[in-house]
């Protein structure tokens, strides 16, 4: 007997922390690019879980290999050597082009992780005096929810309550080139850790060059430039990673989310020997880090982003859906902006029966019409589908998000 979705909505409110406010939607099954709720309502999914399923929801190829590696070994801790470790380590190092990958969990462990190797490769390798090192981050930058991510956050929603904060960061302009060179005349300056696209802060698209330009900057300067592609890697801007768009190679790739294709925790730091062998035995790891489960699920999934070819997908469903919806005619539309599939609609405040409407009743709305995409901010609307999504299903979900834009007119 199907229980209502409030049965589902109570429990989470009684039970479960609040540290979230979900749409009021109870989702109970997901394939490719679609899901379900407990009424057997189908939805284009539109968030991918913030870039995580850019394979599509439970890809067969993945679950296999989840399937087959969960019923021979899940778990050795790093106590010992195992089987599977040292293959997925070459396979990523060959995948991405880097001498070590340091395998973690979640993009957040992932960005602590680079921030620990910016640090001790400061003291070791650019003798910068010691507890002295500097990381630059971004205004409106979000890489998680640690302590040392709130740290470095401008955005009150993430940081406030939660002092005193990790020493060492500094905040400059997103997007501004004078400004990184002005910082990053510090000599004690050792890592700027940027997004190359800024996802939460709304699909901020950097002017061409910058990522280019920002990275010269870093190298002339001795200091290392770290890429958080937790949420632009894999595919999803139309390119394997986004620093690819500038033949940009970090010093320090963070990569998460779909690099499991959403099926299982898995992040990956990659850096050549000078900085990924500052760190020593016993000085960082954690309990399933580089786990024989993720790493067959890890490499499953980069697979499919090959074999499938998503990250060309991407490049052209991406401009496929950005020409889509600048054709359609309504003044709450400011603008519509993305790289391959990680794309935003600006929305202009409105009324609508005598109502102020924001990105959220849009949101809402979509949902009755069978698209599922979540607000960042008050006006801004992400759509980021798996990349695996085809032309007709992209105009199927661009006639959704059209019909629902005009239907305030
Ligand atoms: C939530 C936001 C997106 C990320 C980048 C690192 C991480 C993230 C660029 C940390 C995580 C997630 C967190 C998730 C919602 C989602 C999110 F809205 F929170 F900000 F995508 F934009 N770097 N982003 O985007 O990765 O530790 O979460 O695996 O907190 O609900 P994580």
């Amino acid at each position: 007997m199907t229980k209502p979705q409030e049965y589902y909505i109570n429990l989470e409110d009684k039970y479960g922390a609040h540290n979230y406010h979900p749409l009021p939607v109870v989702l109970e099954k997901g394939e490719g690019i679609y899901v379900w709720d407990t009424d057997g309502k189908k939805y284009f999914d539109f968030l991918s879980a913030y870039s995580a399923v850019n394979q599509g929801h439970c890809h067969p190829k993945i679950i296999k290999a989840l399937q087959e590696q969960s019923q021979i070994l899940t778990l050795t801790s790093r106590a010992f050597h195992n089987n599977v470790l040292g293959e997925y380590e070459k396979f990523m190092t060959d995948y991405f082009g880097y001498d070590k990958v340091l395998p973690m969990n979640t993009g957040v462990e992932g960005g602590e992780t680079a921030i620990k190797l910016c640090r001790k490769w400061a003291y070791e390798v650019k003798q910068v005096p010691e507890n002295q090192a500097k990381i630059l981050f971004a205004n409106g930058n979000f890489w998680g929810r640690t302590i040392a991510a709130v740290s470095s956050s401008t955005d009150p929603d993430s940081y406030k309550g939660f002092g005193p904060y990790v020493p060492g960061f500094e905040l400059i302009p997103y997007n501004n080139l004078s400004a990184l060179e002005e910082a990053l005349n510090d000599s004690n300056v050792a890592g700027f850790m940027v997004e190359p696209i800024q996802g939460e802060a709304g699909v901020i698209v950097p002017d061409e060059g910058y990522l280019k330009k920002a990275a010269e900057l870093c190298k002339k300067h001795n200091v290392l430039f770290i890429a958080d592609e937790v949420q632009t890697g894999i595919a999803r801007t139309g390119k394997l990673t986004c620093s690819e768009h500038e033949n940009v190679k970090p010093d320090i790739l963070i990569l998460g989310k779909a690099l499991s294709g959403g099926v299982f925790p898995v992040s990956a730091v990659l850096a050549n020997d000078e900085i990924m062998l500052c760190i020593k035995p016993g000085e960082h790891g954690s309990t399933f880090g580089g786990n024989p489960l993720a790493c067959k699920v890890a490499m499953a999934a980069l697979q499919v982003v090959k074999e499938e070819r998503l990250s060309e997908n991407a490049e052209i469903m991406g401009q496929v859906f950005r020409e889509k919806i600048s054709k359609i005619k309504s003044p709450i539309i400011e603008v519509c902006r993305g790289k391959g599939l990680l794309n935003a609609i600006v929305i202009k405040p409105f009324n609508h029966n005598n109502q102020t409407k924001t990105a959220m009743d849009v949101c809402l709305d979509l949902r009755e019409n069978g698209l599922l995409a979540k607000p960042t901010h008050d006006h801004i609307i992400r759509f980021a589908p798996p990349l695996i999504i085809k032309e007709n299903e992209l105009n199927d979900a661009c006639e959704i998000i059209e019909k629902t834009i005009l239907s305030y007119q």
